[in-house]
C-alpha cells in the first residue's frame, strides 16, 4: 500500500513540475511593432530624421522585402531609431532582441542593437548592447540578451549606425524582434 502512496507522490510531483515548465518556460510573441519596416517607420522614433525603409538602396538587396538604414549620416557618435515596448508582463524574464543586418561592403560601417530599461518613474535602471558589428556586405543575425529587471516598465530598443568609411553611414536592418523568455538564448 505504501509504494503506491510513494508513486502517487512521485507522480503528482512530475506532472506539477511539467505544468509549470510548459506553462512559464514559453518565449512571447514578438513584442516590436513593424519589426518587418513593412509599415514604413511606423512605431519607430528618428530623432535625427534620418531613417527610411528601402528595398534596392544603392544596390543592396533586400533581406525581406523592405528594411531599414539611415541616409546621409557621417557623425562619429551614432544615429538610431528607437521603440518603447511595455516589458511590466515579463519582469524576471531573459529578453533577447535580435535582427537581420548588413553593411554597404566588408569593414563598412558599424552596426549595433541596445536595450535600455526604465522604471515607472522613467528612470534608466539597466541597459545592454550587442557588439560592435563591424559590417559585412551579406545578411546576418546579430542579437543581445538581458534580464528584465524587476522594476522596468519600458524596454527603450534602439537599431544603431556608426560612421566608419566612405560617403555617408550604410548599415542595414530588418526582422528586427524582442522575445523574452525563462532561459537565456545562446549567443553565437
Ligand atoms: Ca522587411
Ligand atoms: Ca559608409
Amino acid at each position: 500500500m505504501k509504494i503506491y502512496k510513494v508513486l502517487l507522490v512521485i507522480f503528482s510531483a512530475a506532472l506539477l513540475l511539467t505544468t509549470t515548465c510548459s506553462s512559464s518556460s514559453e518565449a512571447s510573441p514578438n513584442l516590436i511593432t513593424n519589426g518587418t519596416a513593412s509599415e514604413g517607420m511606423r512605431g519607430w522614433t528618428d530623432p535625427d530624421g534620418l531613417w527610411q525603409t528601402s528595398t534596392n538602396y544603392d544596390g543592396v538587396k533586400e533581406y525581406d522585402s523592405y528594411y531599414f538604414h539611415p541616409r546621409g549620416y557621417r557623425g562619429s557618435n551614432g544615429t538610431r531609431i528607437y521603440q518603447d515596448v511595455n516589458i511590466s508582463s515579463y519582469r524576471g524574464m531573459v529578453a533577447t532582441l535580435s535582427a537581420q543586418n548588413r553593411a554597404y561592403g566588408s569593414g563598412n560601417d558599424y552596426s549595433m542593437l541596445k536595450i535600455e530599461f526604465f522604471d515607472s518613474y522613467g528612470s534608466l535602471i539597466d541597459s545592454a548592447s550587442s557588439a560592435m558589428d563591424q559590417g559585412t556586405s551579406t545578411w546576418h543575425l546579430i542579437q543581445v540578451s538581458a534580464n528584465v529587471p524587476k522594476n522596468a516598465v519600458t524596454a527603450r530598443i534602439s537599431l544603431y549606425s556608426f560612421y566608419r568609411t566612405g560617403s555617408e553611414a550604410n548599415p542595414y536592418f530588418d526582422n528586427v524582434s524582442l522575445t523574452t523568455d525563462l532561459e537565456r538564448v545562446e549567443l553565437y
